[in-house]
């Protein structure tokens, strides 16, 4: 395998992007966008969020040597960074990496502030940590979830299916990235070595339907099939810290832009090097979103993305005897049987109880949650009610 090509200049879109932005808007986009420019506004697409305020690049044709194009007086079309103001009071959810918004471009000395998240085509959501229900949006608008797992370490099979089930549900579609092939062992002229291989089959076995690349950013192998699955996409890399996510996205790039983490020799662990969610356009085509290993991913609405994990569950559940079956002790239970055969590894049913359970959970919390709400905004009505009757000399009741 050949190393990653060098990357592009930054600068003007490459052939076969022009007048096509860098960062992924589209025709559909632009005409929905209408009213927004009407109104001086600008598309950008969020590279970083902070407290307060986003980096974000600018989205729309552009031409970098024309001046007047529709960018709303910037005049570029690079790669270059905005820091934007989020205001306070900014309805909906807040901006997050991926995330396109209308910008307000900044004038007479005010600086760009965001004026409207725009509606999300997808997003990676996560139940935020720490016993609070309330979800979060890891990257909006991604079309592929890469879920990155090291070669050269054993895999966390159930994490693998936990990330599997947030990607299935994004909206977008999950891609396992095997890193690190070039481990001890490997056939430096491209075959996988004995212990990747095994690897592969262990993470393709939890996956059904996922596809599974096999990449190593020191040999390049694999490096041109991820680069050619990616071009066109906006990808999110997820996965533990250490697995190699930044590393990757350098790789693509052909440039270090991305920190990495040196792997603590007693654990294998790598640092949390990469501190926040940052957006990069690949030369190759593309986008990519690297983020930091997550400690908690917990569940959060998957009760489908579970469904596809688990597909084979799902099958062989057609064939018990109870149509509301849980596999659990009942009698005539074809899943319950697979593993008694050695077809189903009592691993992978002792997982999907177990994130069915948590998805149940956090479902039935976020249904309480909803109750509350509904009875507090019931309450602020009434209230209001009542000092309207009381503005017009009603009285208290
Ligand atoms: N041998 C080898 N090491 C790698 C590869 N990719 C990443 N690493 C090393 O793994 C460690 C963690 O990489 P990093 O990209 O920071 O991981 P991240 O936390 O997932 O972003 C670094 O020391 C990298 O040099 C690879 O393909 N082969
Ligand atoms: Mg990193
Ligand atoms: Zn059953």
């Amino acid at each position: 395998m050949t190393p990653p090509a060098p990357a592009a200049p930054a600068g003007p879109p490459r052939a076969g992007q022009r007048g096509a932005c860098r960062y992924g808007w589209t025709d559909e986009a632009e005409t929905a966008f209408t009213a927004h420019r009407a109104a001086g506004l600008v598309p950008a697409r969020v590279a970083r969020a902070h407290r307060g305020g986003c980096d974000v690049v600018l989205g729309g044709r552009h031409s970098p040597t024309v001046p007047g194009d529709d960018n709303g007086g910037y005049g570029f079309g690079g790669d270059e960074q905005i820091r934007a103001v989020v205001p306070p009071n900014l309805a909906g959810s807040p901006p997050s990496t991926g995330d396109w918004v209308a910008l307000r471009p900044a004038a007479g000395g005010t600086a760009a502030t965001i004026a409207h998240v725009l509606p999300r085509r997808s997003a990676l959501v996560r139940a935020a940590a720490s016993g609070r229900s309330d979800p979060q949006v890891l990257a909006a608008n991604v079309d592929l979830v890469a879920i990155v797992v090291a070669a050269d370490v054993p895999p966390d099979l159930g994490r693998v299916e936990r990330l599997l089930a947030l990607g299935w549900e994004s909206g977008g579609t999950p891609l396992i990235v095997l890193t690190k092939a070039d481990a001890p062992g490997h056939d430096p002229a491209g075959a996988p070595s004995p212990r990747t291989a095994t690897r592969h089959d262990e993470i393709a076995a939890v996956a059904p339907g996922v596809d599974v690349l096999v990449t190593s950013a020191v040999t390049g192998a694999g490096l041109d099939a991820l680069a050619g699955t990616l071009a066109g996409a906006t990808a999110v890399l997820v996965g533990a810290s250490g697995a190699g996510k930044s590393t990757l996205a350098n790789a693509l790039l052909g440039a270090d832009l991305l920190a990495v983490g040196a792997v603590r020799h007693t654990d294998g662990k790598g640092r949390h090097t990469t501190v926040s969610r940052e957006l990069v356009a690949l030369p190759t085509g593309g986008v990519l979103i690297d983020t930091p290993g997550l400690r908690a991913v917990g569940l959060w609405d998957a009760e489908d993305g579970l469904g596809h994990v688990f597909a084979e569950i799902d099958a062989l559940a057609d064939d018990c005897r109870f149509a509301d079956c849980g596999h659990v002790s009942e009698p005539g239970c074809a899943v319950l049987a697979a593993v008694d055969a050695g077809h189903l590894p009592a691993r992978r049913l002792d997982s999907y109880h177990k994130l069915l359970r948590e998805q149940e959970w956090m479902a039935a919390r976020s249904d309480a949650r909803l109750r509350a709400e509904r009875e507090r905004r019931w309450k602020e009505i009434s209230r209001a009610q009542r000092r309207l009757y009381e503005g017009r000399g009603g009285g208290r009741r």
